[in-house]
C-alpha cells in the first residue's frame, strides 16, 4: 500500500519542530503574500542575463510575493522569477521617463514599439504604478557620475579584480561594466557595495588588477595614462563607502565553514 506523504506525520516520524510561522515576515507567507500583481500585466525590468538591458515583460505567475515574468515575444525558457518589491523592474513608460533605451519584443525593429497601441493591440494592461517598490528616502547625489572609472570584483569570476566603468544609474544604484568584456559580466550594485573600489586600490593593497583584454600596456598597466587614452575620469575616493581596514594578514589562520560541504567547520 503506498503511503501519502504530510507533514504532521513526517514531523513527528523525524521528532522533529517546524519551523514557527512568527520567524516569517508578511511577505514570506504562501501563497497570501501580498502582491498587487495580476497576471497579463505588462511592466519593464532588466533581463537577469544582461543587466544592461531593459525589456517589454509581462507577468506570467504569481506565487505570494514573487511572480514568474516573461519577455513579449520570447520563448518560454527566458521566464524569470522577481518578488514584487524587486529594484529590478518598472512601470511602463519609465524608459522613456529616464532616457533608458527599451528593447522592444522580439519582432519589432527598433524605434518601432510603442507602449500605447502595444497595450491596445495586446488588449493588455500596464501594471499600475502603485504596485512598484518606491525609495523610501529621496536619492542623494553620491559623487559617481556616468563613465567614471573604478576597480570591481567580477562576481562570475571573484577571485579578479579588474578595470571596470560605470556604465548606468538608477536611482541609488551603479552598474558595473568590465572594460572591453563583454555585458554579460555587468552587475548592478548599491554604491557602498564592497565589490567596488577607488582607481588605485589594487596597487595600494598589492592585489593583482586585471586589466581590459587587447590593452598593449598589460604588464605595466598605468590607471594615469589609461584614464587620459579613454578621456575618463576615476570615480572619487569620497564617494566609496569604504569600510575601515580590517587588520587580516596573509598566512593568519581561522575556523570557516566549506561552502560545498556545509557541514564541516574546517
Ligand atoms: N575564464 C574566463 C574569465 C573571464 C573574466 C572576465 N572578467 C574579467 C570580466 C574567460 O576567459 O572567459
Amino acid at each position: 500500500k503506498k503511503k501519502v506523504w504530510n507533514w504532521s506525520s513526517y514531523l513527528e516520524e523525524e521528532q522533529m519542530p517546524a519551523a514557527p510561522q512568527k520567524l516569517f515576515r508578511e511577505y514570506q507567507s504562501f501563497p497570501q503574500g501580498r502582491n498587487g500583481f495580476k497576471v497579463g500585466m505588462k511592466l519593464e525590468g532588466v533581463d537577469p542575463e544582461h543587466p544592461s538591458r531593459f525589456c517589454v515583460l509581462t507577468v506570467a505567475e504569481v506565487q505570494g510575493y514573487r511572480m514568474r515574468l516573461h519577455f513579449d515575444g520570447y520563448p518560454e525558457c527566458y521566464d524569470f522569477w522577481a518578488n514584487a518589491d524587486s529594484s529590478d523592474i518598472h512601470p511602463v513608460g519609465w524608459c522613456e521617463k529616464t532616457s533608458h533605451k527599451l528593447l522592444p519584443p522580439k519582432g519589432f525593429k527598433e524605434g518601432e514599439f510603442n507602449w500605447t497601441s502595444y497595450l491596445k493591440n495586446c488588449k493588455a494592461q500596464a501594471a499600475p504604478k502603485s504596485l512598484f517598490k518606491t525609495l523610501s528616502s529621496p536619492v542623494t547625489p553620491s559623487g559617481f557620475r556616468l563613465g567614471m572609472k573604478l576597480e570591481a570584483v567580477d562576481k562570475k569570476n571573484p577571485s579578479l579584480v579588474c578595470v571596470a566603468t560605470i556604465t548606468d544609474m538608477v536611482e541609488n544604484r551603479l552598474l558595473i561594466h568590465f572594460d572591453n568584456w563583454d555585458e554579460s559580466y555587468d552587475y548592478w550594485c548599491e554604491t557602498s557595495s564592497p565589490y567596488i573600489r577607488p582607481v588605485g586600490y589594487c596597487q595600494e593593497t598589492g592585489t593583482p588588477l586585471t586589466t581590459p583584454p587587447g590593452h598593449r600596456d598589460s604588464k605595466d598597466f598605468s590607471w594615469e595614462k589609461y584614464l587620459e587614452e579613454t578621456n575618463s575620469q576615476a570615480a572619487p575616493a569620497r564617494a566609496f563607502k569604504l569600510r575601515p581596514p580590517h587588520g587580516f594578514q596573509v598566512n593568519m589562520k581561522l575556523e570557516a565553514v566549506d561552502r560545498r560541504n556545509p557541514i564541516l567547520i574546517r
